[in-house]
């Protein structure tokens, strides 16, 4: 984005902060209090709780940190810290009430516009670029999405509603593309926005392999399923197995079978038919890696993912997204929770990379085959826990972001993570294989 004065950037940022704040509030209005202070899954924290955690990081951050102002409340720290409390243990704490929620977010907001306007957006590495901002803007974007994923959780009549995305133009597609071989520069030291484990940019050496063009689609997922995907232990990781075993897992999460024995879906309340030709999502690491191997393929690592969506083989140089360097706009990806569905496979040409690889940004979550490591010459930055106490833990990395997923909350080089279990996130996956010796260099 434009960088060029620091009024274009105070404008930049104040855009990002009303448009996670628009989110927020209707995420949150648009179910009564009682569906507030619910916990609707053990997996997730009652709607209120996100709301006030999203005040409590920017009152951290922002009012206290960057203002250097009084806090707006030094009570209820404790209680919105992630670290202190588990989900499944956050709806019994004495939180603050939906209204008291809704005027905590406000009073911190306030504040944090008028420190806007008074901070200098440079001189300490947490104000260049107006980083502080950035990331507060994010955290409340990751905080929506898992505020849609709480709603996609809920039982219920639909609260929640939206045009549906545009349809795939319907031209000739390869089913995959070759990446060549060779070194490519991931992460990045330019991004203005980019989150600590992004940094620092680094060589990596990618041998030349496939991937395919498309998210893997609802309508293929329906043959593995078909063709006994879920009953074929050789399909799946040894803890792949004992964990679709021990859950019972028989499809995505979401999928019903009607009296016919065809597959409906649940979304945000809608009962519909599985869409054939939709991304495939709802489905965990082991459900994604046992598919691959169905498809005498595999999961590619966040590296390959990363060059797949970077690399410009014209140049050698890596792009801020498939496309190029410009922000995403509407023709580019589904993002932002424009459309309450990803596209179908093929959508977005626009949204292409230099070698036709398409929905690599927006529509599900992909996930790949890598643990959570953090790149040569990490620092934690500017907390530890954002990233560095998860590093080596029981997670897969997931790239790209979904249709719940704003624009400032994803880039090319954007890395987010989950346990290999989890379903309730809008996760799908596309699968690579190795490229024939001697290919792509
Ligand atoms: C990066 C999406 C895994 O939601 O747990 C929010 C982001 N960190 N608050 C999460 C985050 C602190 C994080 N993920
Ligand atoms: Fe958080």
């Amino acid at each position: 984005f434009d960088l060029t004065t620091e009024e274009k950037l105070r404008e930049h940022i104040a855009q990002a902060l009303e448009r996670s704040r628009a989110r927020s509030v209707l995420l949150t209005d648009s179910v009564d209090d009682e569906d507030l202070v619910r916990q609707h899954s053990k997996l997730m924290s009652p709607l209120v709780w996100d709301l006030a955690h999203i005040g409590n990081q920017e009152e951290l951050w922002l009012v206290r940190d960057v203002g250097g102002r009084e806090p707006v409340r030094c009570d209820i720290d404790e209680l919105y810290d992630a670290f202190q409390h588990a989900r499944a243990d956050r709806p019994a704490l004495p939180l603050l009430d939906p209204a008291q929620a809704r005027g905590y977010v406000r009073e911190v907001r306030d504040k944090v516009l008028d420190v806007l306007e008074r901070t200098p957006l440079e001189g300490r590495p947490l104000l260049d670029n107006g980083f502080a901002f950035g990331m507060i803007a994010q955290h409340e974007q990751q905080h929506d999405e898992t505020m849609l994923a709480t709603h996609q959780l809920r039982v219920g009549s639909p609260v929640l509603h939206a045009p549906p995305p545009p349809a795939a133009p319907g031209d000739r597609l390869p089913a995959e593309v070759l990446v060549p071989g060779g070194p490519f520069t991931m992460g990045t030291d330019a991004e203005p926005w980019a989150l600590d484990n992004e940094r620092p940019s680094h060589q990596v050496l990618v041998e030349a392999f496939h991937i395919d063009t498309t998210p893997v689609s609802n309508g293929a997922y329906l043959a593995f399923i078909a063709d006994g995907g879920y009953e074929r232990p050789e399909l799946w990781s040894e803890i792949g197995w004992s964990h679709r075993q021990g859950a019972g897992l028989v499809a995505p999460r979401f999928w019903h079978r009607d009296s016919d024995g065809g597959w409906l879906r649940t979304r945000f309340g809608v009962v519909e038919p599985v869409p054939v030709d939709e991304p495939v999502v709802h489905v965990c690491y082991h459900e994604a890696a046992a598919f691959a191997a169905w498809a005498g393929k595999r999961l590619p690592t966040e590296a390959e993912w990363e060059k797949a969506a970077r690399f410009d083989p014209a140049t050698g140089r890596s792009r801020r997204f498939p496309w190029g360097d410009e922000d995403p706009t509407p023709e580019h990806a589904n993002l932002g929770q424009r459309h309450l569905r990803p596209a179908p496979v093929g959508a977005y040409p626009l949204g292409a990379s230099p070698l036709g690889v398409r929905q690599l940004i927006g529509d599900v979550w992909e996930w790949t085959s890598s643990d959570f490591r953090p790149y040569p010459g990490f620092r934690a930055f500017p907390y530890r826990e954002y990233s560095e106490v998860f590093f080596g833990g029981d997670y897969k990395m997931l790239r790209g972001g979904s249709f719940g997923t704003d624009e400032a909350a994803v880039r090319g080089t954007f890395r987010n993570w989950d346990h290999p279990i989890r379903r309730q996130i809008f996760a799908g996956f596309r699968c690579a294989r190795d490229a024939d010796p001697g290919l792509g260099h």
